[in-house]
């Protein structure tokens, strides 16, 4: 756990040199490596826990008016680590399109099976907008 924290602190400090607050996880990520206080999403279910290809993972401690292209309709697992409000996902940038809302330590392993109008929430997520408090 040690190395993985201290990989991810160098990620942190260069996220927030290039101006995002982001941090790209290690390959065996799971649930839990979403940090107190964040929002997270994984780009395969079930928190890239299955050994798929490509995986990605990002977390935020602020609102996020655009997704970084790596994790931009690409989010399959989601979660609300925050301690005080709740995460709304949306399918369109600023905050537009379809909401997901998610409380405080809400979780989806698979958001394929997030129904969404036609179809479901997976690759679609675009923003992230925090609501204070929780309610
Ligand atoms: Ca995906």
């Amino acid at each position: 756990m040690r190395l993985r924290t201290t990989i991810r602190a160098a990620a942190v400090a260069a996220a927030i040199a290039g101006g995002t607050l982001a941090v790209s996880a290690p390959a065996q990520a799971d649930k839990s490596d979403c940090t107190t206080g964040r929002a997270c999403l994984w780009s395969n279910a079930y928190y890239n826990g299955t050994g798929q290809p490509d995986n990605q993972f990002w977390q935020w401690p602020n609102a996020e008016p655009d997704l970084l292209e790596n994790i931009d309709d690409k989010a399959s697992s989601a979660r609300n680590n925050g301690t005080r409000c709740r995460a709304d996902f949306y399918t369109g940038a600023n905050y537009t399109g379809d909401r997901l809302t998610m409380h405080l330590q809400d979780f989806r392993d698979n958001l394929a099976l997030d129904p969404r109008g036609s179809g479901t929430w997976n690759d679609v997520i675009t923003s992230l907008k925090w609501v204070c408090p929780d309610q």
